[in-house]
C-alpha cells in the first residue's frame, strides 16, 4: 500500500470489511418462517399478520394457492400499513391496535413481497415475504432458500454502514457570548424537531438547540457559567444538571427548587464550575418521555486524568475524545447519539493512538457497550477519576451513569462496536440501532 492508500480505509474497503464482520460478530440466526396459516374450511387461507417496529410477522408465510386473506394488525406504537406491490392491495394507516383484513382474492403461485409504505420503515426492517403455493417449494423453515433469503436480507442492511442521515448532534458548543466579568452565556432553545433517526426514518423528538443529542458543553473548573433556556415545547420543562455540582437552586428539579418552564417562557441557570465533571444536561420534567426523546446534552468540566499505571503503558496523551449517549426508548428509540445503525457515526483512529470515550446512559436500560478490540480502560466513574484503572472490553452502562474508559488502538482493522444485548443490535433483517464501529488505520 502507498503511503496515501493505508492513510485512510475507503469507504468501498470499509463496507466489504463490515460484511465480513456480520458473521463474525453474531453469527446467524434460526429462521422463524410460519407455513401455512388457517383455512376457513371454504378454501379460504387466513393469515394473521403483525406490524411493530421495526418488522412484519411472520417474516415468512408459506400457504397454498387460492383465496387468501391476511388479517393485519398494528402492535406497535407508531402508524403502520401493509402493502403488497405484487398484488397492488394495501391496507389503510393504521393507528397502535387497529387491524384490518386483507382481502387478496385468488392469488396466482409466486414469491410477493410485503412491506410497510410509511417512509423509512421498510428500510426499518418492515418487510416480509408471502410464499403462494408451488413459488413456496424449498421455502420451508430452516432450508437452504430461507437461510439465503435472510442472509441477504441482513447483508442489505449492513452494507448500507456508514449511512448519511439529516444532521448531527452532540458538537461542542461555543458560549453564546461571553460577559464582562467573563461568564460564559449560553443560549438554548428546546424545541420539537423532526429528527431522521436512520436513513428515511424521521421521529417527533425534543431537542436543545435543534439537535439530539444537544450541543456539548465543556467548561474549565472556575469558569462562571449561565444558560438562557427558551421553552418552544407546547408543554412544561425544566433542566437538571446531572453529575455537576451546582447550588440547590439551580438543581432543576421542580417544584422544588425552581418553577416549571412554562411553554413560551425564559428561565436561567447559572452557577461557578467547582469540580472536574462528567455529567449530562437533561430535563427533569416527564423526563421519562422528554429525556428518551432527546432532551439529553454530554457537559464536562475540567478533564480526567491518565492514571500512572496507564502512562506506563504508553497511554500518554488522548488523540480524541468521544461523548457517546446510549439511549433505548421514547421516539427515537435504541441508539448512539441519537442515530440508530447503519446511521451511527464511525470512529477512526491511526495504530498507537488513545481514544477517550465518555459512555452516558439516558434510556431505561442497561447497555453493556463491547468493543471487539482494542481493550478498554475505565479511568473514570462518574467523573470521579480512579486511582487504578479497570479493564473492560463490555462495559455495563446503567442508566445514568457515566464511564469515561481509554482505548488504545493496537490492531489494524473494522472493529465492531456495540451493545451486547443482541436484541439491541441485530434482528433478523440486520444490524440495527446500538451498533457503529472503531476503524485502525496504520
Ligand atoms: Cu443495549
Amino acid at each position: 500500500m502507498s503511503r496515501a492508500d493505508r492513510s485512510v480505509l475507503g469507504w468501498g474497503a470499509f463496507a466489504v470489511a463490515i460484511a465480513a464482520l456480520v458473521l463474525a460478530i453474531f453469527g446467524l440466526r434460526d429462521s422463524s418462517s410460519a407455513a401455512g396459516g388457517e383455512s376457513d374450511g371454504g378454501g379460504v387461507t387466513v393469515v394473521d399478520v403483525s406490524l411493530k417496529e421495526w418488522q412484519i410477522g411472520p417474516i415468512m408465510t408459506e400457504i397454498p394457492a387460492g383465496e387468501v386473506v391476511l388479517n393485519v394488525t398494528n402492535e406497535g406504537t407508531m402508524v403502520h400499513n401493509l402493502s403488497i406491490p405484487g398484488l397492488g392491495v394495501k391496507t389503510a394507516d393504521l393507528q397502535p391496535g387497529e387491524s384490518e383484513k386483507l382481502e387478496l382474492g385468488n392469488v396466482a403461485d409466486g414469491q410477493y413481497d410485503m412491506l410497510c409504505e410509511i417512509a423509512g420503515h421498510a428500510a426499518s426492517g418492515m418487510t416480509a415475504a408471502l410464499m403462494v403455493g408451488s413459488g413456496g417449494d424449498g421455502m420451508t423453515a430452516g432450508g437452504p432458500m430461507d437461510w439465503q433469503t435472510m442472509e441477504q436480507t441482513m447483508l442489505d442492511r449492513n452494507l448500507l454502514f456508514p449511512a448519511k442521515t439529516e444532521k448531527t448532534g452532540g458538537a461542542l458548543m461555543e458560549p453564546t457570548r461571553i460577559d464582562a466579568d467573563g461568564t460564559k452565556v449560553y443560549d438554548m432553545t428546546v424545541e420539537e424537531v423532526q429528527w431522521e433517526v436512520e436513513p428515511g426514518k424521521f421521529v417527533t423528538a425534543k431537542a436543545y438547540n435543534g439537535v439530539v443529542p444537544g450541543p456539548q458543553i465543556h467548561l474549565e473548573v472556575g469558569d462562571k457559567f449561565r444558560m438562557n433556556v427558551k421553552n418552544l415545547l407546547n408543554t412544561g420543562t425544566s433542566v437538571h444538571f446531572h453529575g455537576i455540582r451546582v447550588p440547590n437552586s439551580m438543581d432543576g428539579v421542580e417544584p422544588y427548587t425552581q418553577h416549571v418552564i412554562q411553554p413560551g417562557a425564559d428561565y436561567v441557570y447559572e452557577f461557578t464550575a467547582l469540580e472536574p465533571a462528567v455529567g449530562i444536561y437533561h430535563s427533569h420534567t416527564n423526563g421519562q418521555e422528554q429525556i428518551p426523546d432527546g432532551l439529553f446534552g454530554s457537559f464536562t468540566i475540567g478533564d480526567m486524568p491518565i492514571p500512572d499505571y496507564l502512562k506506563d503503558k504508553g497511554y500518554t496523551k488522548v488523540d480524541k475524545t468521544v461523548n457517546m449517549v446510549l439511549n433505548d426508548a421514547g421516539t427515537i428509540g435504541l441508539s448512539l447519539n441519537g442515530k440508530s445503525f447503519p446511521a451511527t457515526e464511525p470512529y477512526t483512529l491511526r495504530i498507537g493512538e488513545v481514544m477517550k470515550v465518555n459512555y452516558y446512559n439516558e434510556g431505561l436500560t442497561a447497555h453493556p457497550m463491547h468493543l471487539h478490540q482494542p481493550m478498554g480502560w475505565i479511568i473514570a466513574k462518574d467523573g470521579v477519576p480512579l486511582d487504578f484503572p479497570m479493564p473492560g472490553d463490555t462495559i455495563n452502562i446503567a442508566p445514568g451513569e457515566r464511564y469515561t474508559v481509554l482505548y488504545k488502538a493496537t490492531d489494524l482493522g473494522v472493529w465492531a462496536w456495540h451493545c451486547h444485548i443482541l436484541t439491541h443490535a441485530e434482528s433478523q433483517q440486520g444490524m440495527f440501532g446500538m451498533v457503529t464501529a472503531l476503524i485502525v488505520t496504520q
